[in-house]
């Protein structure tokens, strides 16, 4: 019996750290752990999904990582992922830093060994010192050592992964206190619901003077949506703030369908131009990172003045001067912006001439889409995607790769909100399956993979967890045979390290793993597959053979590519 429980009447009611992490979590209005079970949560999944709770099992733990990170970004509300001590803290420690890099609120809880073992080193089983090495890679790391803390830590890791710039957080907690006991009736009373989590954060009245002046008198506005305008949930308000001002907008990768791609105003296929042109960009939650060029060099005028909607006030100025720095949530500095621009003449000349070039750059791309070529290309079978998508505008698409990923972000619209699901800000390989079961968990909507070969087998093994969940996910693999391309030529005696195996069959994995699998070569066979794959609501995947010739290397950052120019003519 545990100290605590000696110190309660024999008679009490008792409860546990298993029961009471539990209670935490439901009664913040968590249903959905995404986890991978093992010494010592298991009883933890069990008992979890024995209350009518959700369980996802995965089979490694970055991908359930990854799908918490990814539901807490189509939520906004912590996404839950659950692990075992030191291999298993690890595999999920990559989609923890990752959810953080790209301002996911996700919440990572993970068994730990014995601390008095661990911090002297004796070798326990999977010993690690979790809570030190999760610390960087995080907005906070946390252990609970008592019972009766479990309530507020739960409640502190909500409020941290939630409030100001959402993120990953760590909770450790060592495998004895699980099992713990203590009275019901003290542990009932150390639960709550924290009150506003995540706050608004109002602009200052002079600094939202100052970004309106600047709008007002730019000749080229832009306004530019990233992931953080998509999360922020104020979809209405930032469509508003782009239609009353007439101001042409264009959306990072994430934010695609917060205001649809097919809107007059959108600028996505005039990129270069209005990122060069204007003379006023507006960023609203998008980062002046390596995404975006930093903001100068010969992507950028070289004179733009930036207004920059963050709610981290560090951000400001952290690649060039911003000149309307505008800190607070993303709701109520639109809305600021919004009242401040009312009845402001609309950029007319300005915004028709970026229509007129996105609408020509559109009508090229379109030619290359319809082109038929002997194999496949990434345009003509994207093209044929395309049409098939139109026709499901709510569905989610889920996308990696490097040419897969590229070339699908320019061709396929997207209509929705928080429908795109990618690689995110370190274009990260492998978020792909893990994607897929938290969009379709939260949103219970349909989900189309467009997947890299290469992106695809980081976690493939998950479509087994498709299956197993009968989720209606169809994963298309655009299938060149290698990293960037399939043709590179192997060394003698040797396998080229860019290329696989021209005889595996991903149709035929998918079967072996319990679900439907097809191989195309066409974009007409493409099409037809892919729209009775969706409409059947099975898990199924598409192995689409396209040219091993299609692609280049990186796709189109091969700019961040360093090549040796040593012994090379
Ligand atoms: C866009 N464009 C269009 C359309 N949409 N043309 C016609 N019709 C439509 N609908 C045009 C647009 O104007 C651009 O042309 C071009 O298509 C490309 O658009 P876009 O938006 O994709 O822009 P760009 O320049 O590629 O954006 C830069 C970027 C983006 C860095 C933000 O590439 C990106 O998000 N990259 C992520 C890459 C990544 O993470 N890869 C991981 C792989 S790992 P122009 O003429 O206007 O320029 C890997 O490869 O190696 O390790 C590795
Ligand atoms: P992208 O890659 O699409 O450009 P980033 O991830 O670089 O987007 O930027 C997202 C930004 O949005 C981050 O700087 C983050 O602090 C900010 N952000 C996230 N949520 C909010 C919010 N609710 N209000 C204001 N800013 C937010
Ligand atoms: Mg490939």
């Amino acid at each position: 019996m545990s100290n605590e429980a000696a110190m309660v009447p024999e008679d009490a009611q008792l409860t546990d750290g298993f029961h009471l992490l539990m209670e935490a979590l439901e009664m913040n209005g968590i249903d959905t752990i995404y986890g991978l079970l093992g010494i010592p949560v298991t009883e933890l999944g069990r008992l979890w999904q024995a209350r009518g709770n959700r369980f996802f099992s995965f089979r490694n733990e970055q991908n359930a990582g990854y799908a918490a990170s990814v539901a807490g970004f189509i939520t906004k509300k912590p996404g839950i992922c659950v692990t075992v001590s030191a291999p298993g803290f690890l595999n999920g420690l990559t989609a923890l830093a990752n959810a953080t890099t790209n301002c996911f609120p996700m919440i990572m809880i993970s068994g730990s060994s014995e601390r008095e073992i661990v911090d002297l080193q004796q070798g326990d089983y999977e010993e690690m010192d979790q809570l030190n090495i999760a610390r960087p890679h995080c907005k906070a790391a946390y252990r609970i050592n008592r019972t009766e803390d479990i309530g507020v830590a739960v409640v502190r890791a909500i409020r941290t992964a939630l409030s100001g710039r959402p993120g990953g957080v760590y909770l450790d907690i060592p495998a004895r206190l699980f099992s713990t006991t203590m009275s019901a009736e003290d542990g009932a009373k150390s639960l709550f619901v924290p009150v506003d989590p995540a706050p608004s954060q109002l602009p200052g009245p002079d600094a939202v003077a100052r970004a309106v002046d600047l709008i007002k008198g730019a000749e080229k506005p832009l306004i530019l949506l990233g992931k953080g305008a998509a999360y922020a949930q104020c979809d209405d308000e930032i469509k508003a703030l782009i239609e009353e001002t007439g101001i042409p907008f264009t959306p990072m990768s994430m934010a695609k369908g917060l205001v649809p791609d097919t809107h007059p105003q959108c600028a996505a296929a005039a990129r270069s131009l209005v990122l060069k042109e204007s003379d006023v960009v507006v960023l609203v939650g998008a980062r002046l990172n390596w995404l975006l060029a930093h903001g100068k060099g010969k992507t950028w005028g070289g004179s733009t003045k930036f207004v920059q909607i963050d709610i981290q006030a560090n951000e400001m100025d952290s690649n060039v001067p911003i000149a309307a720095p505008l800190v607070g949530d993303i709701g109520s500095c639109v809305a600021a912006l919004r009242a401040g621009l009312s009845g402001m003449e609309k950029p007319a000349a300005w915004a028709s001439a970026v229509a007129e070039k996105a609408s020509g750059n559109r009508a090229k791309l379109s030619t290359k889409l319809t082109t038929a070529t002997p194999v496949m290309n990434y345009f003509n079978s994207l093209g044929a995607i395309r049409e098939v998508l139109k026709n499901y505008p709510d569905i989610n698409l889920v996308n990696e790769g490097a040419n897969a990923l590229d070339n699908a972000r320019m061709i396929i619209d997207q209509y929705q909100p928080r429908r795109r699901l990618d690689t995110g800000t370190w274009g990260v390989m492998g978020v792909g399956m893990g994607s897929c079961v938290a969009a379709a968990a939260e949103t219970g909507k349909p989900v189309v993979a467009i997947c890299g070969d290469s992106a695809f087998g980081f976690s493939g093994m998950e479509a087994e967890t498709i299956t197993r969940y009968n989720l209606p996910v169809t994963i298309i693999i655009m299938n060149n045979g290698g990293i960037y391309r399939g043709d590179e030529a192997s060394p003698e005696h040797q396998v080229s390290c860019m290329v696989f195996n021209p005889k595996t069959r991903y149709d035929q994995l998918m079967i072996a793993l319990g679900g439907e699998g097809y191989r195309v070569t066409t974009p007409e066979e493409l099409a037809e597959t892919l729209d009775s794959a969706i409409k059947s609501g099975k898990p199924t995947l598409i192995d689409a053979i396209i040219d091993p010739a299609a692609g280049v290397e990186s796709g189109r950052i091969g700019n961040l590519n360093v090549v040796s120019t040593i012994g090379k003519k």
